[in-house]
C-alpha cells in the first residue's frame, strides 16, 4: 500500500511585512516580531541551533518523544485525526507515528512549497499513512477542513512554540485549538521548563555564535526585502533570561547613535537602544497546568528529563 496524500489551500493571506515591520520601529521600545526570522536562510541558522551543545531543548524533547511515545499513545488514541500547527518539516512527528498510527495525519503550515516537500518525504517514509496537508496561518483563526470523522482529535504542538507567545496569547492559542478540535480532544505539547539561569542564559548566546548570526539575519533580510540600510555590524546580539517575566528575550542594540531608513522612511537609534526581537517563555510544570486549565484543559499526564529541562504534556481539552 502507498500513503494517500491530500491537500487544501486555505491561501493565507501574506504577511503585510513592511507594515509590521515600520509599526514596530515606530514605537517607544522599537519591536519586531519573531516570524520574520525564518527566511530560507533563517530556517537553516535555525536548524543549526538545535544542533549547538549550548542548545537543550531539541534534543531533551527528541528523547522525551523517543523514550515515551508509546505511553503518549495510549493516552492520545490510536486512529485519531492528528493535526500539527505550524508542521513545517514535520521532523519529530516521525518519532510517533510508529506508535500513534493516526487515522489522518493534518499538518498545518504557512509556507507552501515547505508543507508540500515536507508531505512529499513523509509519504515516501510512511507508507501507510494518510496525510492531508493544509496550507494556513495556524497564528489566525482558521476552521479546519474536517470530514465526517467520528474518532479521537489531537493537536500536536512541540517545540516550546508556545513559548513565543506572551501567557495572555498563549492562553487563548490553546483555547482555539481545543475549540477547533472539540471536547475531549487531546493536545500533546512540548513546553521549555525554567531552570537555572547560567543554562539558559547559555541557551541562547553559544560560544559559536549561531544565535548572534541568528538574530542579527532579521536586520539582513529587511534589507533585502524592504529596501533597507541596516549596517549589520551596527547592532550586537543580545540575550538574557528575564527572571521576573521567565523569558529569555533577544535584542538587537545598536552600539552607536545611528539612523535607518526603510522604504524611504527614516528611524533614529541612540547608541545603546534595543530592537526586541523575541521572546521564549519558560514554565514550572505546576505554571503551564495553570495556563492549561485556564484555556480549558484538563491536565492528564507529563513526562521531563532526568534533568528536568524539558517537558512534554498531554493534555483534554473540556470537562468531564
Ligand atoms: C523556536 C521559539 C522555540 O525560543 O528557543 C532559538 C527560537 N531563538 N534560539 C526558542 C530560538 C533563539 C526557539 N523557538
Amino acid at each position: 500500500m502507498s500513503a494517500r496524500l491530500l491537500f487544501t489551500d486555505l491561501h493565507p493571506p501574506p504577511a503585510d511585512m513592511r507594515a509590521e515591520i515600520i509599526a514596530g520601529l515606530s514605537r517607544l521600545r522599537k519591536q519586531l516580531p519573531p516570524k520574520y526570522f525564518y527566511d530560507r536562510r533563517g530556517s537553516q541558522l535555525f536548524d543549526a541551533i538545535t544542533e549547538l551543545p549550548e542548545y537543550y531543548p531539541t534534543r531533551t524533547e527528541i528523547g522525551i518523544l523517543e523514550r515515551h511515545g508509546g505511553e503518549m499513545a495510549d493516552l492520545v488514541g490510536r486512529e485519531a485525526l492528528l493535526v500539527e500547527p505550524g508542521s513545517g518539516s514535520s521532523y519529530k512527528i516521525r518519532l510517533l507515528l510508529q506508535a500513534l498510527k493516526p487515522a489522518v495525519y493534518m499538518p498545518v503550515d504557512i509556507s507552501r512549497e515547505h508543507l508540500l516537500e515536507s508531505v512529499a518525504s513523509l509519504a515516501e517514509s510512511f507508507d501507510e499513512l494518510e496525510i492531508h496537508a493544509v496550507c494556513a496561518d495556524y497564528s489566525a483563526p482558521f476552521a479546519l477542513p474536517l470530514g465526517v470523522n467520528g474518532g479521537a482529535r489531537a493537536a500536536f504542538f512541540p517545540g516550546s512554540s508556545i513559548g513565543n507567545f506572551d501567557p495572555d496569547r498563549g492562553r487563548q492559542f490553546l483555547e482555539r485549538i481545543g475549540n477547533l478540535l472539540g471536547t475531549g480532544s487531546r493536545l500533546l505539547i512540548g513546553v521549555d521548563l525554567i531552570k537555572d539561569a547560567s543554562m539558559l542564559n547559555a541557551a541562547y548566546n553559544d560560544a559559536r555564535g549561531v544565535t548572534a548570526d541568528f538574530n542579527t539575519n532579521l536586520l539582513r533580510r529587511v534589507n533585502r526585502e524592504l529596501d533597507a540600510d541596516f549596517d549589520l555590524e551596527a547592532f550586537r546580539h543580545e540575550a538574557y533570561y528575564n527572571s521576573s517575566e521567565k523569558r529569555i528575550e533577544m535584542h538587537l542594540v545598536s552600539i552607536a547613535d545611528q539612523q535607518v531608513s526603510l522604504g524611504g522612511k527614516r528611524f533614529s537609534f541612540r547608541a545603546g537602544e534595543s530592537i526586541h526581537t523575541e521572546n521564549s517563555y519558560k514554565y514550572s510544570v505546576d505554571g503551564f497546568h495553570a495556563l492549561a486549565g485556564e484555556a480549558g484543559y484538563q491536565a492528564e499526564r507529563v513526562w521531563t528529563d532526568a534533568d528536568d529541562l524539558f517537558s512534554v504534556h498531554c493534555l483534554r481539552f473540556g470537562s468531564g
